[in-house]
């Protein structure tokens, strides 16, 4: 197995995140990576290497984002010091929204002001942005495009570690800890690389809201998720089990919500549901966004899944019989995030 290593993800790293009034200190942290490599250094499951710079990663982003969002991203950090040049001090956080058009707000008068313009591409304050964000998170896509070449090029398994992560950002937008959609860049590289059909199959705690909406009119690549019901957990405006798809994409999208407190008995049924989906779907490849932040130590989350739950995870997934691509999501217990993490792996491997 090939494990792409993503080497600048330590210039992303947040101080501080807005959540309910109060800034806390942020969650996802450059420590949760060096967990996993640590652990990787101790039972070396696959071979550590880094995405070679000749990838058309430009075009790989353009497919799944908005050129518009996409040179947001490149200039962010450069018009957020020049609003202010103290500014470089501190990380950006967005403070003012634009809503929906549905507000009465205007979306045809785009602002100059750029707090108004984070606002516009940016759906939570607790994600910080800084100098190094943008490079870290092209360097992380850069990994899932190489692992989806990597499948493409025969390799069964090829893991991503993707940090910052990416399953929460849309086609024009930022939020939950995200920037680039790194499963949707690698479901849409195998697409490209000729593949007719790739499932996405989300086993974050949160749900997958911008690789839903990525896909959600397309009938090429079925997006499946398995997360806490939005009722009542991030990101709460997506990720109900009525949303299937629309247009050509009807019945191509399948949420399986399950209620806080949830454990692996009740968690491993839902898989068994989602895993009959792919199944039916009958795809060439599978996408597996894989957070780790359905532990029971996770700090932010709410399901029960205790550490050894996780090689049974990798054995499923392997039980697919699909060449198969993994992203790096959530996973907030960071010391316990190494070996959860190289447990799917293992798993993988039989
Ligand atoms: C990729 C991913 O897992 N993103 C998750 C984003 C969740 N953001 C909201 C987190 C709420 C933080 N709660 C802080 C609790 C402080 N005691
Ligand atoms: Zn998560």
């Amino acid at each position: 197995m090939k494990i792409f290593h993503n080497t600048r993800h330590a210039e992303h790293s947040g101080r501080q995140e807005m959540f309910r009034g109060r800034l806390v200190d942020c969650h996802e942290v450059p420590q949760r990576l060096q967990h996993v490599l640590d652990e990787l250094a101790r039972r070396p499951v696959g071979a550590l290497v880094q995405p070679t710079a000749d990838l058309p990663l430009d075009a790989a982003l353009r497919q799944v984002h908005s050129a518009d969002y996409l040179d947001f991203l490149a200039r962010a950090w450069s018009d957020w010091v020049a609003l202010d040049p103290t500014n470089a001090e501190r990380d950006a956080l967005p403070s003012v929204w634009p809503l929906a058009a549905k507000h009465g707000f205007r979306t045809d008068a785009p602002p100059l002001n750029f707090a108004a313009r984070l606002g516009q591409y940016a759906f939570d304050s607790g994600t910080p942005l800084m100098a190094g964000s943008w490079a870290a998170a092209r360097e992380g896509a850069a990994c899932a495009l190489a692992a989806a070449q990597a499948v493409l090029g025969g390799e069964r398994f090829a893991m991503a570690l993707t940090r910052p992560p990416g399953h929460h950002a849309g086609p024009n937008y930022m939020g939950g800890y995200c920037f680039i959609n790194n499963a949707a860049v690698a479901a849409q590289a195998l697409r490209d690389g000729g593949l007719q059909r790739v499932a996405v199959l989300d086993v974050d705690y949160h749900h997958g809201n911008g690789t839903q909406t990525i896909f959600y009119e397309r009938s090429d690549v079925l997006t499946v998720s398995i997360h806490g019901d939005p009722r009542t957990e991030y990101p709460f405006f997506l990720g109900h089990a009525d949303e299937r798809g629309h247009g050509a994409g009807e019945g191509f999208n399948l949420n399986l919500p399950l209620p806080r407190g949830t454990g692996f008995e009740v968690w491993w049924a839902a898989l068994q549901t989602a895993m009959q989906a792919v199944s039916d779907f009958a795809p060439q490849a599978l996408v597996v966004p894989l957070g780790l932040d359905t532990f029971e130590g996770d700090p932010i989350s709410g399901f029960k899944l205790r550490s050894a739950d996780y090689l049974q995870i990798g054995r499923a997934i392997a039980a697919l019989g699909l060449p198969t691509v993994l992203t790096l999501e959530g996973g907030y217990a960071a010391a316990d995030l190494g070996v959860n993490t190289v447990n799917v792996l293992e798993g993988l491997r039989g």
